[in-house]
Order: C-alpha cells, then structure tokens, then sequence
C-alpha cells in the first residue's frame, strides 16, 4: 500500500528542493481553506518533517535554516492576499532571549492580526529590556511569548515578571513547543497562561479584545 503524502509533505518537499512554484501552489492550495488551516495544518507538520530528517542526519542545520527563510517568502507572497481586518488593540508579539526559531511566533502575530489585533512582532532573540521598553511604549493589551527551546524556560520568570510591572498590566500569554502540557505555576506573580497552537492563542486572547 502507497500513502498518497499529505499536503505538509508535499510542502516540506518543495522548500528543501528550492522549488518556488511548487511550494507557493501547494501553499495556496492550503489557503484556500483559511491562514489556520495554511498554518497549523500544512506549514507546521511540514517544518516538523524538516526537523525529523535533520535529526536523522538526511539534511544539514543549513538546509533546515534555508527551508525556513524560503518558507517565510512563500508565506510573504501570499501576504496581500490575507484578509487583513482594519487594526484595533494592540498585541505585542515576541521570542524570548536567545530563541531563534520565529516562525511560530510569526503565525500566532498573523493570526491575532487577521482576529482584528494589531499585531507587533519583534521577531526572534528578543532581549528582556527591548522587550519591556517596547511595551511600556506602546501599551499593549496583549503581550505573547514564544518558546521553542526547553532551555529559556528559567529566562521566563524575571521577564513575566517585568511584564506585571508594566503600568499599562498587559494580559500574558505564554507558548510555543517548549510549553507544551507546562503549567506556569512555577512563575512567581504570573498570571500568565500558558497555550500551544495558535488557534488556540486566537480563541484565549479574544475575551480580552475590547
Ligand atoms: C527551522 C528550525 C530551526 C531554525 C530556525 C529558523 C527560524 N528563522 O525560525 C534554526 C536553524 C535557526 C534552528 C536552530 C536550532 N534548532 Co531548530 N528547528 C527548526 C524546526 C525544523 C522548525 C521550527 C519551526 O519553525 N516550526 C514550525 C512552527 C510553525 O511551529 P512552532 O514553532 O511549534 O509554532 C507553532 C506552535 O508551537 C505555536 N506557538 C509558537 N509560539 C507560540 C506562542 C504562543 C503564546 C502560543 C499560544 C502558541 C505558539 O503556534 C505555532 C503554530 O501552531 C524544528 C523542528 C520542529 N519540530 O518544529 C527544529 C527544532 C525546534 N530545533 C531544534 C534544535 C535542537 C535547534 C538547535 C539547538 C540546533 C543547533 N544545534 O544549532 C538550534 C537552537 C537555536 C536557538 N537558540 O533557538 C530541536 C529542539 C529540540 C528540543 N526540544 O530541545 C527541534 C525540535 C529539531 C529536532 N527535531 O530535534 N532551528
């Protein structure tokens, strides 16, 4: 029995042959049914795929990083097409201190954007005090974390708690694979809460949209 790949294997595919067409149709395909469905269900498991062949030696670290960069064109040249509400409150968007890996980070910035958020993302490595500098400007209702490394959770707990400092007492939501099934019970003065998917963050972060 042959099992026909699924849309994240084809997409995986194309990215680590440099194959541009390839990649953007397969990725459009996937739009069709809604940025969720692209995101979660097709450029995730096929980032997931990249990073199970990396750690069985089939690819380099450098073909991971090229299908990545390429990942994020191909999702760039579908940008003008996302159904962009006009902005309303203020989400900032960031990986903590020395975590490099942002797409994740990037969707969950898209998707609070396209569920009327206007979204700020800071991108990759972001140093505490950047961070906190950036929030005490521009107020943010909203404030995500992302973790991918296990190693910057003990990072968290001085930055959740410069975070309740903030006059502005931006709700926190922490994320990403290092947090899954954590609980943030061992951050002193958190409030934050802790989720996995970006869907997720959408549906969580909607009560506090006002
Ligand atoms: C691409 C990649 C890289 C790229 C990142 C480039 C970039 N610009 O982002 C580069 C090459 C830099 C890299 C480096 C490393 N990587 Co890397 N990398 C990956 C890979 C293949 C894909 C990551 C990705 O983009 N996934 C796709 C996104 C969409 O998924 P996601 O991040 O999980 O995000 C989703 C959810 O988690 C959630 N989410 C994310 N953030 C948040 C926040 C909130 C609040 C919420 C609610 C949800 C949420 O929403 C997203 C959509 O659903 C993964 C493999 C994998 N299984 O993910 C390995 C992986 C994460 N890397 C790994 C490793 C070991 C490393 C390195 C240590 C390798 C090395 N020796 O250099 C370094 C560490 C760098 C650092 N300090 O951060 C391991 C981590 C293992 C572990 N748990 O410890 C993995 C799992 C590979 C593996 N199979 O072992 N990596």
């Amino acid at each position: 029995m042959t099992l026909e790949p699924t849309q994240g294997d084809r997409f995986a595919f194309a990215l680590l042959a440099g194959d541009r067409p390839g990649a953007l149709a397969c990725a459009r395909e996937a739009f069709a049914r809604g940025v969720g469905h692209l995101y979660e269900d097709v450029v995730r498991p096929a980032l997931a795929r990249i990073g199970d062949m990396w750690m069985r030696n089939e690819i380099t670290i450098a073909d991971q990083q090229v299908a990545t960069a390429f990942a994020q064109s191909v999702l760039g040249a579908l940008y003008p097409e996302f159904p962009w509400p006009p902005p309303g409150p203020r989400a900032v968007i960031a990986c903590v201190a020395g975590e490099r890996h942002e797409l994740g980070a990037r969707m969950v910035a898209d998707l609070l954007t396209l569920d009327g958020w206007d979204g700020m993302f800071l991108g990759a490595d972001v140093a505490d005090d950047a961070l906190l500098e950036a929030v005490a400007q521009t107020r943010p209702g909203l404030v995500v974390l992302s973790l991918t490394m296990p190693t910057r959770r003990r990072a968290l707990a001085p930055l959740v708690a410069g975070l309740r400092r903030q006059p502005s007492s931006p709700k926190i939501l922490v994320g990403g694979s290092a947090m899954l099934g954590r609980e943030l019970a061992d951050l002193p003065e958190s409030e934050g809460t802790v989720l996995s998917s970006a869907r997720a963050a959408v549906e969580w972060a909607r009560r506090w949209k006002s």
